[in-house]
Formats: C-alpha cells, structure tokens, sequence
C-alpha cells in the first residue's frame, strides 16, 4: 500500500496519474496550501522539506518527483510506464524529468514563490516579469528537441507523460497561451482524454483534507 502525499493543482498530480495508469494499491492524504499545511508540524514529520508530493512506500518516504515518478514505473512494470529494460532510454526519461524538476518547476516558482529568492519586492516583481519568457523558452525547447511523438518517449505512453501535462497545465497561468505551442497543446489534449488522467483528476479533487 503506497499513500500519496498532494495538493490539487501541484506537481503531484504527476505521480497521482501515475499510481492510477498503474492500477496501483494506494490512498491519498490531501493538504491545504492554502493554510500551509504543508509547514506544518504534522507534514514536516512526513516530508522536512516541506513540500508536495510525498510518496509513502513500505520501504520508507520518497520525495522528489524524479524519484517517485521512477519508482512508481519500476514497481508495476505490468502497466509499463517505462523503458525498464533499456537503461539508456530509462536515463533519458530520468533527464526529461531532471529538466522538468530543475528547469521548468523552477521558472514557474519564480511566480507565486519569489520570495524565495529574494525580500525585495521590486526584485520580485522583476522575476515575475520574466516567468512568461522563461516558461515559453523551456516549452518551445521540449517542443523541438525533447517531445519525440506522439508521447514523450516515442511510441509508448510513460510517467513522463504524466509530468509534462502536470507541468503545460501551468502555462496559461503563466501568461503563455497554449496555442503558441502546438505540440504541447496536442499532448496536454491528449493525456488529458485518458480514463486514468479522468480519474486522477476526479480523485485530487474529491479528497478530503487530511492536513
Ligand atoms: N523538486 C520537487 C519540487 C516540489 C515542490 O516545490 N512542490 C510544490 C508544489 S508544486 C510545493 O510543495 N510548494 C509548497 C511551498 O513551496 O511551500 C519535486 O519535483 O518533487
């Protein structure tokens, strides 16, 4: 049994679809951000990072998108969410997600999240100011370079999938509309229409608040 650790919207609904597309054993612990649940006493024990999503596993608590998104591939090899027999297309997965983590998560966070980077408002502001920019310079980037078609691997659907919809149903709240991507926009459509995305989606937003 593997309990997940989420708050709607955020980049959990990436292993959130994936635990579902894997038919996995799991339940879900929903938090309100919007009360900082997640720095909370309670959610620091979970995860001291203080951050979604959180995998609960018998082996122990994972964090980390990369991680779990991997993890959860690997432990339901049935569902085949991953290139698991082929260790160079398994590390070119973990680098599109690598470049989604580190990359892209971040350009978006420089929005709500500036703060983080710095106490002056007039410096924050000049970040929020340039997250339409970055967002569409990464997107147009997974669109030439990374997307191979029709999924992000190729031929076959994996968690991969899962993150890169998570993360382009962020853009238009960044300022970037999805028709200047048009690849992204097929693929966000796409993944969407998927009965296990329509259920993740039911499921984030019928949890009940647990923190
Ligand atoms: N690198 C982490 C990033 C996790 C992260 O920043 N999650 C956001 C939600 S999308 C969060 O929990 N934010 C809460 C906060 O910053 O207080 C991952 O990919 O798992």
């Amino acid at each position: 049994m593997l309990t997940l650790y989420y708050a709607p919207g955020s980049c959990a609904r990436a292993p959130l679809i994936a635990l579902a597309e894997a038919n996995a054993d799991y339940g879900i612990e929903k938090l309100d951000m919007a009360q900082n649940a997640q720095r909370q006493a309670a959610y620091l024990a979970v995860n001291p990072k203080g951050r979604v999503p959180a995998l609960v596993t018998p082996h122990g608590v994972l964090t980390e998108n990369v991680a779990i998104l991997a993890y959860i591939a690997q432990t339901h090899p049935a569902a085949r969410l991953a290139p698991l027999d082929d260790p160079f297309a398994f590390a070119q997965m973990q680098a599109f997600h690598s470049y989604l983590s580190s990359t892209v998560h971040v350009a978006h966070a420089h929005g709500r999240r500036a703060y983080r980077w710095s106490d002056d408002a007039a410096a924050q502001a000049t970040m929020q100011q340039k997250v339409a920019q970055n967002m569409l310079e990464s997107f147009q980037l997974i669109e030439s370079s990374m997307l191979k078609g029709p999924w992000v691997m190729g031929d076959a659907y994996t968690v991969a999938d899962a993150y890169l919809y998570t993360l382009s149903g962020w853009l238009e709240g960044d300022g970037v509309p999805l028709s200047k991507l048009p690849a992204i926009q097929d693929h966000h459509q796409r993944v969407g229409a998927r009965p296990a995305v329509q259920r993740a989606l039911a499921q984030e937003a019928a949890g009940t608040v647990q923190l």
